[in-house]
């Protein structure tokens, strides 16, 4: 008898089958076994190696003997790295704080510097503590020791700023803030600025990206060296330059010695009414006759009458000063002698006033000797500052100039040339030679 077949070919193709998959089963577990033990052995390697922080025993006094240690190590795996002194008393120095670094090997020097000081002399650990992307961590340490450290910071003694408001527009009141103070040692980097905290690009205060250097005052004492210093700001406007606009500052001193300690000190100055002065004599026009007979032939004791207008047509105040519209000179006075005659200190040369004036050939005494007001009283704007009647043409204004000079003698050079000028005192003479006109003093003893 005969048993029926069991589907052979089934059942045998079934077991090789199974076979086949059960070992495929297994090699790929072992794999995965393999690779896990792989990655664990990964993960859980060292992240720091190959440490070092030679020499052990650094003098971080700048004289160029072991002045800097340098630190080595190795990140194995993309890590957020700190390194760290431990003092004596357990306190945490920290020169670097949980920064991202990347697998490799790295190499800076150290000069005992943390936070812009030296460190003082002692036994200190250091550590360098490492975080992966994991949260695995790993630390080295060992062990350094701070010998004959300058710790001394330099220092900015009776830092000021005076006045602490200016307004920088060349009429000689408050047009520029003196910075002094006195360093106490000799530095390696000095750095004197000014800053807007308001710049929206000035996103770090402690670090603002635009600094308006101010120069120092060309002196012996060199930038750099200890003793007094002195920087004199006007917001750049005597070299040509329109100052920062009007606002709230930021003064910064800042100064690192060669050892690295640091010391930045602040104050504060705001600027008003800042700004290039422009004015002109309008059209460049003077008008000048003998008012008897409407020309410029005059008898000795005849007199010449003027007229000209000055327009602001800046964006600032000018300043000026008497003496006033109307004033009536005889040709042997001036603006001094008159000053002096009426008593009014204000009609001396100020720096920074604007006056229109006339000049004449062959005048060997004052330069521009007949000085004016560049408008009437009803022309200008004027105001007490510090205790004294000052008197403004603003803006946009027009002030109208006129006067009279009476020919008390002929000068050497007869026929002669007379014309106009605008004066800034102390800054500059604009339209010179304005309306050159020529005049004839005819002496009757002649
Ligand atoms: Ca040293
Ligand atoms: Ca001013």
């Amino acid at each position: 008898m005969s048993l029926p077949s069991p589907p052979k070919s089934s059942l045998v193709h079934h077991t090789p089958r199974t076979t086949h998959h059960a070992l495929r089963f297994a090699s790929l577990l072992a794999l995965a076994f393999l690779l896990a033990l792989l990655l664990s052995a990964c993960n859980s390697g060292p992240l720091v190696t190959d440490a070092s922080i030679e020499p052990t025993t650094i003098s971080p006094n700048a004289d160029g003997d072991t002045d800097v240690a340098r630190i080595a190590y190795t990140i194995r795996r993309p890590s957020d790295v700190s390194i760290y002194f431990v003092d004596e008393t357990g306190a945490k120095h920290y020169f670097r704080k949980e920064q991202h670094r990347g697998d490799r090997a790295y190499n800076v020097l150290w000069g005992g510097v943390i936070d812009g000081r030296v460190l003082p002399d002692g036994e200190y650990r250091w550590v360098i503590e490492a975080t992966d992307e994991a949260g695995n961590s790993d630390q080295v340490e060992g062990k350094i020791t701070i010998v004959d450290a300058d710790t001394e910071a330099p220092e900015f003694q009776n830092f000021s700023v005076n006045p602490a408001v200016i307004t920088p527009n060349q009429d000689g009141i408050d047009d520029r803030a003196s910075i002094t103070y006195w360093l106490t040692k000799e530095v390696e980097e000095i750095q004197v600025y000014l800053f807007d905290p308001s710049d929206p690009d000035n996103t770090d205060p402690d670090n603002p990206s635009r600094k308006q250097p101010l120069i120092e005052d060309e002196r012996e004492v060199k930038s750099t060296e200890p003793g007094y210093h002195y920087y004199d700001y006007d917001g750049g406007i005597d070299l040509g330059a329109d100052p920062p606009p009007d606002g709230d500052y930021i003064v910064v001193a800042e100064a690192r010695d060669a050892v690295g300690n640091h010391t930045k000190v602040t104050s504060t100055l705001t600027i008003k009414n800042g700004g290039k002065p422009r004015a002109d004599i309008v059209q460049g026009e003077v008008t000048m006759l003998d008012p008897v007979d409407g020309d410029l032939n005059i008898p000795i004791g005849g007199s010449l009458v003027f007229t000209a207008t000055i327009e602001n047509y800046g964006n600032v105040p000018i300043r000026t000063a008497g003496p006033w519209p109307g004033t009536v000179y005889r040709s042997d006075q001036n603006f001094n002698t008159l000053a002096y005659e009426y008593d009014e200190e204000s009609w001396f040369e100020q720096s920074g006033t604007w006056r229109f004036a006339l000049n004449f050939q062959s005048n060997f005494g004052q330069d521009f000797p007949f000085r004016y007001a560049v408008g009437r009283p009803e022309d200008l704007r004027c105001e007490i500052i510090d205790g004294r009647e000052q008197c403004f043409l603003d803006p946009g204004k027009r002030g109208l100039v006129y006067g009279t000079i009476i020919w008390v003698d002929a000068p050497a050079r007869n026929p002669f040339r007379i014309w106009g000028g605008l004066l800034h005192e102390d800054v500059a003479v604009f339209n010179n030679f304005a309306d050159v006109q020529e005049v004839e003093i005819a002496d009757p003893k002649q």
